[in-house]
């Protein structure tokens, strides 16, 4: 089975669509090269002081460089791309925040990375089939070929059991132009490739989760106070600067955690307790 592709021109309903189905799909050419090669460069100093991975998972010839709220512009525009954040709510059906924020640099000799679900890192709770936990994207940051370590998938294997025992045989390469993004969900089997060439693959992985669930990249102490307090509210708010839910992640006196670093922008009170009382389904 083949990943399926879509243009720079796809609505939410469409990635969200393929996402169900297939567990992963690619949107071409989304963002300017322009911009990923800001995001390179802002970055650059930061991946290159990057130490390699320090197991087979992470990738020993993999430099996996976090923080990038923090360390780039371009970056902060990426995650709040309007399709991404489009189908990402639509997807967990849930408010959202950052779930992770990070360069993947995988150098020349690497080898593929072993077959997991990403949802694995919530200590392996078993979400029904149905729920989507997080919603995912891999941003080409260089072309991604076959030869360069592209993301592998396995298209439509979101309701398999749970196991180490996939291999690269059964996934697909997520070949792709610079600028355009991989989604995928929480629950489809993936790996990254390996690389065979001379130069270095880089994917720019920012990840969503549900606001009720702990985020895997604590962005409250990756990202500094200084910069947090000069970033727009919405970036803020799904940094995690926001009631998760309805008493969830409030500060002293229950007030809103977006005054410790915007006291102009705190919201009084905790919320609305009846909107969050689930509607009878029909
Ligand atoms: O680098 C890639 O293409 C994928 C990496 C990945 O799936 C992970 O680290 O969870
Ligand atoms: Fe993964």
């Amino acid at each position: 089975m083949e990943l399926q592709r879509l243009s720079a021109d796809a609505t939410v309903d469409q990635v969200v669509d393929i996402l169900r189905t297939d567990g992963a799909v690619i949107v071409e050419n989304l963002v300017d090269v322009e911009l990923i090669d800001q995001a390179v460069a802002e970055l650059a100093p930061f991946i290159d002081a990057t130490s390699m991975g320090p197991d087979d998972f992470t990738g020993r010839q993999t430099a996996r460089t976090g923080a990038l709220i923090e360390r780039s512009a371009a970056c902060r525009e990426l995650t709040m791309n309007p399709l991404v954040l489009g189908t990402a709510g639509e997807l967990i059906g849930n408010k959202i925040q950052i779930h992770l924020t990070q360069t993947i640099a995988i150098g020349p000799g690497q080898g593929a990375q072993p077959v997991h679900r990403d949802q694995w890192a919530f200590d392996m709770f078993p979400f029904p089939d149905d729920y989507h936990v997080q919603c995912n994207t891999i941003w080409a940051m260089t072309d991604f070929t076959e030869a360069n370590g592209a993301t592998r998938v396995m298209p439509g294997s979101q309701s398999l059991p749970n196991d180490f025992g996939h291999t690269h045989d059964e996934t697909v390469c997520a070949e792709m132009p610079k600028g355009s993004v991989l989604f995928y969900t929480g629950k489809v089997y993936h790996s990254g490739g390996a690389n065979q060439t001379d130069a270095v693959r880089i994917a720019g992985n920012i990840t969503y989760c549900a606001s009720w669930v702990r985020q895997e990249e604590n962005q409250y102490l990756s990202c500094s106070r200084d910069i947090a307090a000069t970033l727009p509210e919405d970036l803020l708010r799904l940094m995690g600067y926001a009631r998760g839910a309805y008493a969830l992640g409030y500060i002293d006196d229950l007030r809103d955690p977006i005054e410790v670093v915007r006291p102009d922008l705190g919201v009084r009170g905790l919320g609305d307790i009846a909107a969050t009382i689930p509607k009878p389904s029909r």
